[in-house]
């Protein structure tokens, strides 16, 4: 051999070491691909993406996703994929058309030359190219220029397919409106997650938002509140209908029918909602003649409770209107569903309208539910006559269900259980899981949100089939949906906010096969989810990494345990006492920790020796009563016992989440509790925590009293502390602190005054988290 052979030898050898240290070898923890593939087999070797790659495309959709995919490319990598008809040697991506596959199945195979995707539609081979994308390493989504990145996805065989074919999120673009190109987004986001469905929330009280043609004022009027954005939802006033409302907005039917053509090349449904009867004040705005009394309404800026201003159901003209709307409505979305609402209408208006009475009466119908059912009926008839479906809220099973309704099931699941049951298509979106305008984490820490607790992991728990369906009727179970309503909702980053990462559990809740279902293995794929996030500008939520600190007492040494958790399984949660910093040094939460003293604990989630997420400061407070025993002179009510007998002395606060498990509650009762300090204390100041939210008809106590007793029987009052009622919009905490001259005594009694009289009738909640007595 020369040596000029011995040299290119060499050469070919150093570089095939190069290229094999560069070789990524990968292991199932590798793959966090959400939701997770029914299948998914992992091969030796690599695919790289090279500038050489290309994308084999044969119809218009599969030349879309393939630039979108390519321009990734661009973007991170520097270089781009050609996309081609011809099918090249090697190095390049193909589609292939097999029709005997299921709808939105694919198969995906990865080998060292070729990536295939197998699906018999355009969903199949977007949600393959959508897998691909999510083997890449996270810096693909990367808005800049990255560099020293392999560009590999390891060779696999993937088979997937969706368990339900229903997948969807609702957005409210009524209370708030959002622009169309933020709509868009979504639609991208949603393609992202395997999700099929965008159902836009067109018409509500508070905004008309779609451009009816034969009907102008719809949104000259209808789109525009006056502004008191500045006010609490629930604080607006009643606005003057003369007052020109200047906030508000609406899409033009140009822009819908841009954003319909979008959302099918990310093989995406929007289904507009139209509602009726109720949910229409912005409606009625614009033409008073559609409600039963002709009476001029403004568009309302905030809350309207209990919804009475609805269209009129015996007028022919209103019928006569709303078929020229969703003539148009028909128009602009070639959706199978139109969604007609349905839900909330308080009918004491059709009670007395002459119109509406004389329907019932030639109708033959009993009363204002049946007549609800007749509209809906009516309304169904007609969208069936243009060859769609109608879906409504679950309060169109009331007073009789329209022949071909699918139902919305919202209020829990039972409505979607009856609805089944009576052979009706359902879609489940029940509030206690689907309803993403509620809390995701520790109330405290949380931007004002609506109410409810709705975190990451019970979103995970969602099964849209529910175990009292026979199997018959679990096949009219269409699937599941989120819900965004947007009354406490302003601005795109507080939606984003809400949607991620709680539309990540819910897409695999709704693909994944139930038995894959697995909290841990999720939350181990979500940190690289997280990272894709970040590179795509989604500003997501990380409540899920806060950690929360809970307490028990033990009476005989009092003293305090604390425990520390996360949502997360075996988190790595560490903490520090007082004013240390809270970095690598903190020690590592293993079990819980006694505590005999005031103290100050800072704890945080870590990863890789790092705080992530908020780190939580918790001052855990002693005073004189903590871990000793309560008597209750009156029960406290079943619904929320808080931590239970200890709970008033338990140093835990309550937040202004009243379901966070340390309010404890009564109902048109009051509070009277006896405190045995053991021994004759000196004490000089007690204070009573209290929670206020008079939405869910929380008040605060009219009177708080503080007595004194050495033998526990006879009391002295030393004092009390009086408040009378005030309107308050949000929720708020207060310490009702006596303070008093030093006295000495063993027991304490504390008595609070419920409010007598709910301004909204029905009874008032009476919410009490700690007494601390000094
Ligand atoms: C109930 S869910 C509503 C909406 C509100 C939502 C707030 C449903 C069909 N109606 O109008 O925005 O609660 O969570």
């Amino acid at each position: 051999m020369k040596i000029a052979n011995k040299g290119l030898l060499l050469l070919v050898l150093i570089v095939s070491i190069m290229s094999c240290t560069k070789t990524k070898v990968f292991t199932e923890s590798d793959i966090h691909i959400i939701p997770k593939p029914v299948e998914l087999q992992l091969q030796k070797g690599v695919f790289e993406f090279t500038k050489n790659t290309q994308i084999v495309a044969t119809n218009s959709f599969q030349e879309k996703i393939a630039k979108q995919f390519s321009e990734k490319f661009d973007t991170a990598a520097g270089f781009n994929l050609q996309i081609v008809k011809e099918t090249p040697d090697k190095n390049f991506i193909q589609f292939l058309t097999n029709s005997a596959f299921a709808s939105e199945a694919y198969e995906l195979s990865v080998t060292n030359t070729k990536i295939t995707i197998t699906a018999n539609e355009n969903a199949g081979f977007l949600y393959g190219l959508e897998t691909v994308r999510q083997l890449l390493p996270e810096a693909i989504e990367s808005s800049t220029l990255v560099t020293n990145q392999d560009w590999v996805i390891p060779n696999l065989e993937v088979k997937d397919q969706p368990r339900f074919q229903y997948r969807g999120l609702h957005l409210d673009v009524s209370r708030h409106f959002f622009k169309k190109d933020y709509i868009k987004k979504t639609i991208d986001r949603l393609a992202m997650h395997k999700m099929n469905v965008l159902h836009l929330h067109l018409v509500d009280d508070q905004g008309w938002r779609i451009e009816i043609k034969k009907y102008p004022k719809l949104t000259e009027v209808g789109a525009w509140r006056v502004d008191q954005e500045d006010k609490h939802w629930n604080a607006r006033e009643t606005s003057d209908p003369k007052e020109k409302g200047t906030y508000g907005g609406f899409y033009t039917q140009e822009e819908l029918k841009e954003l319909v053509a979008y959302a099918a090349s990310k093989s995406i449904e929007i289904i507009p909602e139209i509602e009726m009867p109720a949910h229409v004040t912005s409606a009625l705005a614009a033409y008073p003649e559609l409600g039963c009394f002709n009476k001029q309404v403004a568009v309302p800026s905030g809350g309207v409770w209990p919804i009475t201003d609805i269209y009129c159901a015996g007028k022919e003209s209103t019928f006569e209107f709303l078929e020229n709307v969703l003539l148009e409505v028909i128009d602009i979305f070639p959706s199978k569903y139109i969604h007609i609402g349905g839900d909330e209408a308080t009918k004491t208006n059709w009670k007395v309208c002459p119109h509406c009475k004389k329907r019932m009466k030639t109708e033959g119908l009993d009363d204002v539910e049946e007549l609800q059912s007749y509209f809906v009926k009516r309304m169904e008839k007609f969208i069936n006559s243009k060859g769609k479906k109608l879906i409504g809220w679950d309060e169109i099973l009331e007073g009789g269900l329209a022949p071909e309704a699918t139902v919305m099931s919202w209020r829990g699941v039972k409505g979607g259980v009856e609805a089944a049951k009576q052979g009706h298509d359902v879609i489940m979106t029940p509030g206690t899981h689907c309803y993403f305008d509620h809390y995701q984490g520790p109330q405290n820490e949380e931007p004002l949100a609506i109410g409810g607790f709705t975190p990451v992991s019970k979103v995970y728990q969602f099964d849209p089939v529910v175990e009292e369906m026979t199997h018959e009727e679990a096949k009219h179970v269409l699937g599941g949906q989120a819900n965004l309503w947007s009354e406490y909702i302003t601005t795109e980053q507080h939606s984003e906010y809400m949607i991620f990462p709680r539309l990540a559990a819910l897409s695999e809740t709704l693909w994944s096969p139930k038995e894959l279902r697995n909290w841990k293995d999720f939350s181990l794929r979500l940190p690289s989810l997280f990272k894709r996030y970040e590179n795509l500008n989604i500003n997501y939520a990380k409540s899920a990494y806060l950690v929360t600190a809970n307490t028990s007492v033990n009476l005989e040494n009092k003293t305090v345990s604390l425990t520390l958790q996360n949502e997360f399984p075996n988190a790595d949660i560490r903490y520090v006492f007082g004013t240390d910093e809270l970095n690598e040094k903190a020690t590592k939460y293993t079990q819980p920790i006694e505590l005999t003293e005031t103290t100050i604990v800072k704890a945080s989630l870590f990863s890789n020796n790092k705080p992530m997420g908020k780190i939580i400061t918790d001052t855990i407070k002693f005073h004189k009563a903590v871990a000793h025993k309560v008597e209750y002179k009156v029960p406290y009510s079943e619904k929320y016992q808080g931590a239970g007998e200890f709970n008033m002395v338990n140093t835990l606060r309550g937040t202004k989440n009243f379901h966070d498990g340390q309010w404890q509650a009564w109902l048109g009762e009051n509070m009277e509790v006896i405190i045995d300090l053991d021994t004759e204390q000196e004490i000089k100041e007690v204070s009573v925590g209290a929670l206020e939210n008079q939405g869910p008809d929380i008040y605060f106590p009219t009177v708080v009293a503080v007595f004194i007793s050495n033998d526990g029987k006879t009391f002295e009052e030393v004092g009390k502390i009086e408040r009378a009622f005030q309107k308050n919009a949000g929720a708020t905490l207060k310490d009702f602190t006596l303070k008093f001259d030093k006295r000495s005594a063993r027991f304490v009694k504390v008595k609070a005054t419920c409010l007598e009289k709910n301004p909204r009738g029905g009874g008032a909640w009476l919410f009490i988290d700690e007494i601390l007595i000094n």
